[in-house]
Formats: C-alpha cells, sequence, structure tokens
C-alpha cells in the first residue's frame, strides 16, 4: 500500500504532493473506476478480500454491497481518522504523507457505495493531519479530483473535514455520527448499522483510514496483484506500529502471515541489548498481553482468533524484562478509566473498582483473595459493558490474568512468607 520510492524521496516535514501522486500513477485508479463503473470497480475489492484495518476485519466489500443495496438517494461517506487506541500511529502517518491517496480511496469508495457527501473526522490531537488535509481536499476540488463532476465523470462528491474534541470514545462508529451531527459522542446500540442509518439517519459507509487507502492500489494493480501478499485468509499488507522496548521502533508495513516474533525480530531488531521480552501487548490498549511463547502466532486474523489475540488497529508494544506487568496493566486501565463516559455501571463502577485492587497490589496490601475479585470484575466488565470501551478495557486484565497470575499472587501480602509465618505464629 505504501509506495517506497514515493515516500522515501520527500523531504523530512512535506507530503507526497498532487504533482508527485499524479507522476507516480496516483488517480489513475479513480479515472478507471469511474470508467468500469462502481459493480466492477466493488467486484475487484470482493476479489481483493480487504477487510476493515480500524480494529474489527469487517469485509470492506461487503459493507460497500448493503450501501448499494440501499434505496435512500442520499448517502454518506465517512473516514474515521480518530485514531485514539493508544501506541497506534499509523493513520497520521498516511494523513501527513500520502493524504492524495487517501482521497483518492475514499472518492472510490464514495462511487461505489453511491455516496455524494463525506467526512474526514480527524482527531482534535493531530493538527498537522487536519492542516494537509483540509489543503489536500481544496487541490483537489480545484484540480477536478473532488467535487462536481469529478474528471468529467457526473460524478460528484462533497468532502469536508471534521475535527474531533479529544474524545476516544468518537473513534466508535456510532459516537461519531453522533458527534458531526453536534449531539455527545457516545456509541448507540447496533443495529441499525451505519449503512441503514447512519449521519442525519442516512445510509453511512464509515471505514478507517488505512482500509481506504488500500482501494486505489488493489483498482490500479488488481485484487490478485494484492493477494500475492499475505494468507489466503487475510489478503494484503498491514500497517504495524511498533513500539517498546525493541531496537528499532516505529512504523513498518508488512505482509499478513508473518509472525510476531518474526516483525518483532526482523523489523524490530529483537529486544534491547541484554534484555529479554518478557510479554509483548498486541492490538493497541484495547488489546491483550502474550507471553514470548505466543510470539510464533502469525499475523492472521484466523489464526489470531484461534488463541484469543486481537490483531486490532495493529498496535504492538514490546515489554522486556524490566517491567512490571501489573503498573503495564494498570497504565492501560487509568487510560479508559479517564476516557469511559460513564453511561454504564459495568465500565464505569468496574474499572474505577479494578483499578484500586491494581492500587492495592503495587503497594504490597492486597491479599489473594483480591486477585480473584479482580477476575470477577473483569468478567463483569467485558461481558456487561454496554459499548466497545469497557468490553475491551478489560483484554489487557483478562489476559495479563491468565498468563501472568502469578506475578499477581506475588504481589500479595498473604503470598509473602513472613506473613504465613505470622498467620500461623
Ligand atoms: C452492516 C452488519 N455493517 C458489522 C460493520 C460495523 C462496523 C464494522 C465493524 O470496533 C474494534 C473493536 C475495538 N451490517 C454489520 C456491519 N458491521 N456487522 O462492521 O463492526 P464491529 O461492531 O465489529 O466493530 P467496531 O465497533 O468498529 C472496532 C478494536 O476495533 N480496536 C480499536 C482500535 C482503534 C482504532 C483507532 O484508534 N484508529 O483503530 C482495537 O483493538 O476494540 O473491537 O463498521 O458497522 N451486520
Amino acid at each position: 500500500m505504501l509506495d517506497d520510492d514515493q515516500i522515501f524521496n520527500i523531504s523530512p516535514g512535506r507530503h507526497v504532493d498532487l504533482d508527485h501522486h499524479c507522476q507516480n500513477g496516483g488517480y489513475s485508479a479513480l479515472a478507471k473506476a469511474l470508467a468500469q463503473g462502481p459493480e466492477t470497480s466493488l467486484k475487484e475489492i470482493s476479489n481483493a478480500g480487504l477487510r476493515g484495518r480500524g480494529g474489527a476485519a469487517f469485509p470492506t466489500a461487503e459493507k460497500i454491497k448493503m450501501l448499494r443495496a440501499n434505496t435512500e438517494k442520499l448517502r454518506y461517506i465517512i473516514c474515521n481518522a480518530d485514531e485514539g487506541e493508544p501506541g497506534t500511529f499509523k493513520d497520521r502517518f498516511i494523513m501527513t504523507h500520502i493524504p492524495f491517496q487517501l482521497l483518492e480511496g475514499i472518492t472510490i469508495a464514495a462511487f461505489m457505495a453511491g455516496a455524494s457527501e463525506g467526512y474526514i473526522y480527524v482527531r482534535h490531537e493531530y493538527p498537522e493531519a487536519q492542516k494537509i488535509l483540509r489543503e489536500s481536499i481544496e487541490e483537489a476540488e480545484r484540480r477536478g479530483f473532488l467535487g462536481d463532476n469529478i474528471l468529467g465523470s457526473g460524478f460528484s462528491l462533497s468532502l469536508k473535514l471534521f475535527s474531533g474534541a479529544g474524545s476516544y470514545l468518537c473513534g466508535e462508529e456510532t459516537a461519531l455520527i453522533s458527534s458531526i451531527e453536534g449531539k455527545k459522542g457516545r456509541p448507540r446500540l447496533k443495529p441499525p448499522y451505519p449503512t441503514q442509518a447512519g449521519l442525519w439517519q442516512k445510509p453511512t459507509l464509515i471505514n478507517n483510514v488505512e482500509t481506504l487507502a488500500n482501494i486505489p492500489k488493489i483498482i490500479e494493480k488488481s485484487a490478485s496483484w494484492y493477494r500475492s501478499f499475505g494468507t489466503p485468509d487475510s489478503p494484503g499488507t498491514k500497517l504495524i506500529s511498533l513500539s517498546g522496548d525493541v531496537q528499532n521502533r516505529g512504523l513498518f508495513e508488512v505482509p499478513f502471515g508473518m509472525t510476531f516474533a518474526q516483525i518483532i525480530n526482523e523489523y524490530g531488531g529483537g529486544a534491547k541489548t541484554g534484555k529479554a521480552i518478557k510479554a509483548v501487548n498486541i492490538g493497541g490498549a484495547s488489546g491483550v498481553l502474550i507471553p514470548p511463547e505466543m510470539l510464533f502466532t502469525p499475523l492472521e486474523y484466523l489464526a489470531c482468533a484461534k488463541t484469543g489475540i486481537t490483531i486490532g488497529s495493529g498496535a504492538i508494544f514490546v515489554l522486556d524484562d524490566t517491567r512490571s506487568i501489573l503498573s503495564n496493566v494498570q497504565n492501560r486501565l487509568r487510560f479508559f478509566l479517564h476516557e469511559s463516559c460513564g453511561k454504564c455501571t459495568p465500565c464505569r463502577e468496574g474499572l474505577r473498582q479494578a483499578n484500586l485492587i491494581l492500587d492495592r497490589l503495587l503497594a504490597g496490601e492486597a491479599v489473594r483473595q483480591d486477585v480473584s475479585t479482580l477476575e470477577r470484575y473483569t468478567r463483569a466488565i467485558q461481558e456487561a459493558s454496554f459499548c466497545g470501551l469497557g468490553q475491551a478495557a478489560g483484554n489487557s486484565l483478562r489476559s495479563s490474568l491468565a498468563y501472568y497470575r502469578d506475578e499477581y499472587l506475588a504481589s500479595c501480602r498473604d503470598n509473602k512468607p513472613s506473613f504465613i509465618e505470622e498467620e500461623t505464629a
């Protein structure tokens, strides 16, 4: 998806501009899509097996088909650029380096879905991305790639940028839609899905930045080219935000099918000198903590689902043997506690109580019973929370309690020899 020649040839702080984009084949995919029509283009995306890159991996073509099946004339497209998942910085890179590839992808997706109006919802914390995208939208309009009668095809798309206001919850699509409508950014129950009733109750195609940026290359180079990367279950590539205790931290585009160990060693250069990997967090703060033995799982939706790993937005955070699992888990728990909207009790109260137990554990004041209580709270948070925030917040708790229970128990004062001596005295 990322064109190395294009990206490495730009000077630091600059992005691939419209001329540069066009010189490298940019907008030929849009011209091709407009010429061959929405059905043929959609078939190519379907054959490519492109799936949502925001975290849920829903088949992109299926979503677009649902919009096409809707009889409502006014349809919207929304690009979800509210990249708030801690440890994730892939969408920012796309927006600040290859904005026209993203705009081209949005325009082709809108054409396939029959959407005539759209928004890019960019998180408030990305002012640089907002500026670049605003200017890029204006330039694409001036040059006939956006706006009325795109490339003389009769297809029109009015695209606007919308700035978030700093809420993680607004990355959830129904909360995001509410936020654009001027209401509180809170999720609602699905169904109806946005494809049925989205922005202003109209059918809406909402996709992540990375998903949309994949579309031009598939249309330009074909589904079979796309399938030459990855595995039959998970074709193509994934942007991985790699951080933590590795030699090389950064953003890497990797083909699906590589194991997590390969990604960490070949791209990340392995653990820091003299250190061993203790745990790896996959899928951002919403994801799971896994032990090194599980790193031989391939980056593939099916294989990961079987082992309980959530690829999510593709963030990988490595913890070496100097790290405390408990303080790492608490760090993420506090993030969710801060971002919880407070609407439902399991999330609002469950996270607060879990945090208090972690406080006690870290202060050496907890007892073994607290660990069992933490397990019960984790189940309640995951199973009874209203939206994905609570459901996902429990992932690091659940996985760390499963793989690092000994570390929890070792922090309990009634697990220490001195306490046992006191009790029996
Ligand atoms: C029509 C149906 N549409 C599903 C659509 C739905 C949505 C997409 C996925 O959560 C995950 C979450 C986070 N008819 C449909 C349908 N859809 N069934 O498909 O839907 P869903 O509900 O499975 O997931 P979601 O609410 O989109 C996303 C995880 O991602 N995550 C979050 C990452 C955050 C970022 C970021 O900051 N950029 O990516 C990380 O793990 O926990 O599980 O469009 O409408 N029958």
